[in-house]
């Protein structure tokens, strides 16, 4: 059994959750200890016990510890981007590609460490001084989907622990492979003991009592609308500082004076690479009427090329959905789709392979509406839909038309869609030519609506949520 990292230990548990592979429901990665009520205290009160003190280390002594990290991790990248694989079900080339990003995040974050400022100012007021410092804020709870089982938990511990926070990460129960090897990792860097700690299991068990706890100061949270609203109520409650980053509906308009080739390729990955289960995906893919029927056919002959098998398998475009629930909520969509009349125009089909696993076929419905549910829901999986609309006007409305407000893209020629689109787009992510999903590291991510709440992540501008503000007020 695999152990959650309490106060610098690892620390076993009563119940263990078995870990299998969605491409080969065979193989079993292995089983993580569930951590129960009393061990997420422990977990609080050894990050509070240790605050003080790694709150007052120097920052190069906290950018050592992560740049020692980001080392390690890009070192074996190609062996923990295979255990990703295993456990998530992306390709081995998007494994390879997630722990690079995580093992950069750290050396970023290593770098920031080293830049944390503050403000002096002359007082309003005659022979006063007025000093803005950035303190650290406490406990963070760290809270992730199983999506990206490294990068997420990179790009919100990294940034927790550089300005001087200390941390209790609960990983989604889906991913806890990737989650212990990180946790290992920063541990063997140099953590000292309760800076760090790890605990796996059930949200309704793990994740409830770290947002109920009094001593965690601030959650943050990326994950579903649904799980995010109830922590957002619990954080209100307990007076926390919250971060949230849950679903989206993202639209991606087709011009129709768009290079037709690069529309299709970026349509093809952003709303089905990663399985589709990115909450960046292109889900509601709005083409103007003109370029509509080239389009759609363009799409289902490139999907028809795809390849969707094992993940681990070098030939494979696609790997499997993560979960049997994932899994069944996708055909759920679809069915809810055609009995909404929409046309199922490609795929949506429980796919056979060498192993049993989650195979589906991506989906792509045309004939749709805005107000289909399949519109407005987020699905979250390889399925996503053609909207035809009679001009660009009518493409922005709908593109705009959404309870969500993460990610948007627009492919065109014109500079001037581009430079309209830019500005009216109402999502907190604008991709011009360039896939809704799949970000850089160094700059803020995040939306608006439903789909976030609370400061940005990652990026300089981490720190808004990762430090609290102190005015000083000095008469000499
Ligand atoms: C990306 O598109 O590169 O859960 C990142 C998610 C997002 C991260 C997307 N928070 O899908």
């Amino acid at each position: 059994m695999k152990k959650n990292l309490i106060a610098g230990a690892w620390t076993g548990a009563a119940d263990a959750t078995s870990n299998s592979n969605p491409s080969d429901l065979s193989d079993v990665i292995g089983d993580y200890a569930d951590a129960s009520v009393q061990d997420v205290a422990d977990a609080v009160s050894a990050a509070h016990a240790a605050f003080a003190s790694w709150a007052r280390t120097s920052p190069e002594y906290r950018s050592d510890i992560l740049d020692r990290a980001s080392a390690e991790i890009l070192a074996r990248k190609e062996e923990l981007g295979r255990l990703l694989s295993r456990e998530e079900g992306k390709t081995l080339a998007e494994g390879i590609g997630e722990v690079t990003r995580a093992g950069r995040i750290f050396r970023y974050f290593a770098g920031e460490a080293l830049r944390i400022t503050g403000e002096r100012l002359d007082s309003v007021r005659d022979g006063i001084d007025v000093e803005i410092l950035r303190e650290p804020e406490g406990v963070i709870g760290v809270v992730t989907p199983w999506n990206f089982p490294i990068a997420i938990p990179a790009w919100k511990i990294a940034p927790a622990l550089a300005y001087g926070n200390t941390v209790v990460f609960k990983p989604a129960e889906l991913v806890p492979a990737c989650a212990w090897e990180l946790a290992d990792i920063l541990n063997r860097a140099g953590l000292p003991a309760g800076v760090l700690n790890l605990v796996m299991g059930r949200g309704a068990v793990v994740g409830e009592a770290i947002v109920r706890s009094p001593l965690v100061r601030a959650i943050s949270f990326t994950g579903s609308v649904r799980t995010g609203r109830q922590i957002r109520l619990a954080c209100m409650e307990n007076g926390k500082k919250m971060q949230m980053e849950m679903g989206g509906k993202n639209p991606l308009i087709i011009c129709s004076d768009a290079d037709l080739d690069t529309a299709v390729s970026v349509a093809i990955n952003g709303s089905y690479f990663s399985t589709g289960q990115r909450c960046t995906a292109s889900s509601r893919i709005i083409v103007e009427a003109g370029v509509h029927d080239r389009f759609v056919e363009r799409m289902i002959a490139q999907l028809a090329d795809l390849r969707i098998d094992h993940a681990l398998d070098p030939a494979t475009d696609i790997g499997p959905v993560v979960s049997e629930t994932q899994f069944e909520q996708d055909i759920d969509y679809i069915r809810i789709g055609q009995s909404e009349g929409a046309n199922l125009a490609f795929g949506g089909k429980a796919l056979e392979r060498k192993t049993k696993g989650y195979f589906l076929e991506p989906a792509l419905f045309t004939d749709t509406n805005n107000g289909m549910r399949i519109n407005w829901e987020e699905i979250f999986g390889p399925v996503a839909s053609v909207i035809r609309a009679g001009d660009y006007e009518e493409a922005v409305s709908i593109a705009n038309d959404t309870a969500f407000g993460l990610s948007s893209g627009i492919c065109t020629t014109s500079l001037s869609k581009m430079n309209d689109f830019k500005h009216r787009s109402a999502a907190g992510m604008v991709m011009v030519n360039t896939p809704t999903a799949g970000v850089d590291y160094h700059v803020p991510f995040g939306g608006r609506k439903s789909s976030s709440h609370g400061p940005r992540e990652q990026g300089a501008h981490a720190r808004d949520f990762y430090t609290s503000l102190k005015t000083v007020y000095v008469t000499s």
